[in-house]
């Protein structure tokens, strides 16, 4: 063996090659894959390969975007200086002129408009680290109370449902680890297969144990592959669906009174209101036949373990967060939480979409869960912080309608870091038009996004493989992602360009780290004591150990694994269930004879979110280069549509125009279109801002559209 290997590597001297390791983490989705990164050069070439490296949650596995990840990152439209927009075109300048216009134009805006003039729009794609700095610096350094994120758009409805029910949000109450041994799991809006395929390994295994799948989605997508049973449900019913279940478990009698009494309030509500309900009434509105709705209901309620899981395909609705509580009011009927093998698991999005949601990114958030509006919350940050709590903003307004804002010029100028809004947000035509507006708008960003191109000042953001810190993987699991590879041109870390700025302002005290760890320090502090408490991970545990979940308040503690094994997080220790009512004003835009169909979206394996990464990868594109909308043959037929022509997909707010997928797969009266192509290719030119009154969650999932070939 050794002689194989020194040979291998004389081979390589001589032929003048070199190798170089890159230990990162793939930067897509919530698994967070542990992976090395080899550049082998030689004379005339560099060649790439990504190696999945061995840790709790992917085992090993990569998808493939997190092979081809390195390709956006070593890719020739990186953006490696500072840009300006002089005359409608960017021009490089120097940081130093950068930070001294952001401080001019900043000073001036809050003296014309006002503190809370000043927005930052931050992101789940930047590290723990960087999300809680982003939280202090819009509180500290600007004043301001208008700051939030995209995981607004992501995460929101699943928190609030979570965080209500239970008293606390971590995305998934157990472990990965329990999943293979579960009698029973129901996968609802969440399309795994595609969205983060190596936890696929975990429901397999569960399959090979005989565990029984039920798949809820209008799709039969590579996820409901897997199932033992998909219910085709209409896009917008999964509230109906939930009850329609309950009201089978309470009928059949599979319901755990004794947990119900020990561990909840609210059941009388839900039994009054499922009670007085009619299964074939449910049928109708979901159009899930009655026996699939008792079979599921049956086999979920009579089996001694189970989990639920879902994703955007029940959060992004207008009722997202009361739907969610609906799937969650199931487990706690059923006792299946708090107990080994049973569970809810909100399936998380953005690499680190749930760290990114702890730590004071949110309009109305401190760092540790913490609310901005409790005095003693405010107290203990100020006290980190070195400020006096009375300077603290109060509550800011969601993502969203920051554009809003925007758009009525309440806000002149924002900060934006790792997001591309102008494609992601609803209504994309209306946030265009209103980031138009802005006096300035600086983006931080990897790439001159379709965001970035409206900015005034384009700043250049390192890469996962530049940039080291903190994420939390889906299971709430902290981990390191290390980074060794050196940051081309002029590029600087999220973190830096946040204290930089700070620092132009006058508020540098507050700001001098010179190493992501020293912001992990503080993070860990500001965390401690709240939900999601940090104090005990360190740098130096989290290289030992791999990753840690949390809660985690000291040194000597192992992490948390499964949550609520003896109370929830209330006061009481008791979860609140809450009658989710069949509204008739849901979903809030219905097919009429204008716009016959359901317009539903989401995701293809090979493409994240918007698109600005994985479009630049070549690999990636050869899959799949064009965006197209997904129709049953003979919906199809009936609005003369062919196979794989172009089509224009209309709305109440807009048009795109992409190429026809005749499929069996989807219900006959809704059409799917993915979200990672832009321009006259963005699905949310077509979608309302209507927004989910509990949690300000868009509707992304339903609007109503008609389709029309292109003579
Ligand atoms: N390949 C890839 N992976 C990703 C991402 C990506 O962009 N690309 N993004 C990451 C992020 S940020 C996120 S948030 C996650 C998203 O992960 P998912 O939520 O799983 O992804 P989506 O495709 O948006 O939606 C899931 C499913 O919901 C279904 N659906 C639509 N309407 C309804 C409904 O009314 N009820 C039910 N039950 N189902 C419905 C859709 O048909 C779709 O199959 O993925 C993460 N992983
Ligand atoms: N219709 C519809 N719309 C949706 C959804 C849907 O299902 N349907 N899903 C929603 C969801 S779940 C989400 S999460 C949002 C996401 O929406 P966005 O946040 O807008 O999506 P991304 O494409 O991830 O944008 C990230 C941007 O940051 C840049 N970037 C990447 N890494 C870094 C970094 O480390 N630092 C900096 N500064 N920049 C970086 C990228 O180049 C890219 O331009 O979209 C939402 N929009
Ligand atoms: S996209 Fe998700 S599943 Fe795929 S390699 Fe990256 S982190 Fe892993
Ligand atoms: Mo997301």
């Amino acid at each position: 063996m050794t002689e194989l290997l020194l040979k291998y590597f004389r081979d390589k001297q001589q032929k003048g090659q070199s190798e170089k390791v890159y230990p990162t983490q793939c930067p897509f989705c919530s698994m967070q894959c542990k992976l090395q990164l080899i550049e082998e050069s030689n004379p005339t070439r560099k060649k790439y390969t990504s190696i999945g490296t061995d840790n709790p949650a992917s085992k090993g596995r990569l998808c493939v975007k997190g092979q081809n990840s390195y390709q956006h990152a070593i890719h020739k439209d990186r953006i490696l200086y500072p840009f300006l927009k002089i005359d409608g075109e960017f021009q490089r300048i120097s940081w130093e002129r950068a930070l001294s216009l952001i401080k001019d134009n900043f000073k001036r805006i809050q003296r014309e408009d006002g503190k809370d003039a000043l927005a930052v729009y931050g992101s789940a794609s930047i590290t723990n680290e960087e999300a809680y700095l982003l939280g202090k610096f819009a509180r500290v350094a600007l004043n301001t109370k208008h700051i939030d994120y995209n995981g607004r758009l992501c995460m929101s409805a699943a928190a609030s449902a979570a965080a209500q029910t239970f008293g606390m949000d971590r995305g998934f109450t157990n472990s990965l680890s329990e999943i293979p041994h579960s009698r029973v799991l129901i996968l609802a809006g969440t399309n795994i297969a595609e969205c983060q395929p190596t936890i696929m390994q975990y429901f397999e295994k569960a399959k090979d144990n005989g565990s029984y799948i039920i798949v809820i989605d209008p799709r039969e997508t590579p996820t409901a592959k897997i199932a033992d049973l998909h219910l085709k449900v209409r896009p917008g019913m999964d509230a109906a669906l939930a009850n329609g279940f309950l009201k089978v478990i309470m009928e059949e009698g599979l319901l755990d009174e004794q947990f119900i009494e020990k561990r909840s309030t609210g059941f009388e509500e839900v039994k009054e209101y499922v009670s007085s309900l009619q299964l074939d009434q449910i049928a109708d509105l979901t159009g899930v036949p009655a026996e699939q709705i008792r079979t599921a209901a049956r086999k979920f309620g009579e089996e001694e373990s189970g989990m639920i899981f879902t994703a955007r395909g029940v959060e992004q609705q207008t009722d997202g967060s009361a739907s969610v509580r609906n799937y969650l009011n199931i487990l706690i009927a059923t006792g299946k939480i708090g107990k080994p093998y049973s569970g809810y698991g909100a399936i998380t999005g953005q690499g680190n979409g749930q760290g990114a949601r702890e730590h004071g990114q949110k309009a109305d958030q401190l760092p540790g869960y913490r609310s901005i509006e409790n005095k003693e919350h405010r107290q203990y940050i100020a006290d980190v912080w070195g400020i006096d709590a009375a300077d603290l903003p109060g509550k800011g307004v969601s993502a969203f309608e920051m554009m809003d804002k925007i758009d009525k010029r309440e806000i002149t100028g924002m900060l934006l870091m790792c997001s591309n809004p102008v494609v992601s947000n609803p209504n994309a035509k209306f946030v265009q038009e209103a980031l138009k507006k802005l006096k300035f708008l600086v983006a931080v960003d990897l790439f001159l996004s379709e965001t970035a191109q409206l900015a005034d000042l384009v700043l250049p953001a390192s890469s996962f493989l530049e940039d080291e810190g903190t994420m939390t993987n889906l299971e709430g699991r902290v981990t390191l992602r290390e980074a060794n590879r050196p940051c081309p041109g002029e590029v600087k870390h999220d973190w830096q360009i946040i204290c930089e700025i700070a620092k132009v302002l006058g508020k540098g005290p507050f700001f001098s780290y010179s190493n992501a760890e020293e912001i992990f320090n503080e993070l860990r502090l500001a965390s401690k004591g709240g939900i999601a408490d940090y104090y005990g991970i360190t740098y130096s545990r989290l290289r030992q150990e791999g990753g840690i979940v949390w809660p985690c308040p000291d040194a000597e503690h192992k992490g948390t694994m499964r949550l609520f094994e003896s109370g929830f997080a209330h006061a009481d220790k008791k979860a609140r269930m809450m009658a989710v009512y069949n509204d008739p004003a849901v979903p809030k835009e219905k097919p009429n004879d204008d716009f016959p169909l359901y317009l539903t979206n989401g995701r293809v394996i090979s493409h994240y979110l918007t698109g600005v990464q994985t479009r630049k990868s070549a690999a990636l594109v050869a899959r799949n280069f064009e965006s197209y909308l997904e129709i049953h043959p003979k919906t199809a037929k009936k609005y003369k549509i062919e196979d794989q022509v172009l089509i224009k997909v209309e709305s109440r707010r807009g048009s795109v125009v992409v190429r026809s997928k005749w499929s069996e797969a989807i219900r006959q009266d809704t059409v799917f279109v993915p979200i990672h192509w832009a321009d006259f290719q963005n699905v949310n030119q077509l979608i309302s801002g209507d927004l989910d009154p509990a949690c300000k969650m868009p509707g992304f999932k339903v609007s109503a559209v008609r389709v029309s070939p292109i003579t």
